[in-house]
């Protein structure tokens, strides 16, 4: 009784495990082919100003761009979304702490903003890098974030 049981329990297993091969094949299958795009790997992308290009400034306009993950602002507490952290001309904090706020260099795009203006940046050379972070502000992981080189004029 006992041993039928366990023989049951033993086939339910591995039909089990041939109905999730089965169904996850497929889908490996289509990703290898480049018919379906597999789950891209969050990417953030500082569109402007590119790297190496020389600004007029005193006003430098920043676009960001995303794939693979939603912006949203960080007041909606969705799981699974992010807003962007500018760090201008300062390092990257530490990757799982909350970004802090009201430190300067360092802006919260908040409201799921993608582009972001400041006033006045001085002539020379800068380092732009934009972090993706969750509705807690900290980091995603691992980290997704891009670096831009400019300057200004
Ligand atoms: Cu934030």
């Amino acid at each position: 009784m006992i041993l039928r049981y366990s023989q049951r329990l033993a086939f339910a297993v591995a039909a089990a495990a041939v109905a999730l091969g089965s169904a996850v094949q497929p889908a490996g299958a289509q990703a290898a082919g480049g018919t379906m795009a597999p789950a891209a790997a969050p990417k953030v992308t500082i569109v402007s100003p590119k790297n190496g290009e020389v600004v007029t400034g005193p006003s430098v306009h920043v676009v960001l761009a995303v794939q693979g993950v939603e912006i949203a602002p960080a007041a909606e507490h969705r799981p699974g979304t992010a807003h962007h952290h500018l760090f201008l001309d300062v390092n990257v904090t530490a990757a799982d702490s909350a970004i802090p706020a009201g430190v300067a260099g360092i802006t919260h795009l908040g409201k799921g903003q993608t582009e972001y203006t400041y006033d006045t940046v001085a002539p020379g050379a800068h380092r732009l890098i934009d972090v993706l972070g969750d509705p807690n502000h900290v980091p995603l992981k691992p980290m997704v974030a891009d670096t831009v080189h400019f300057t200004v004029k």
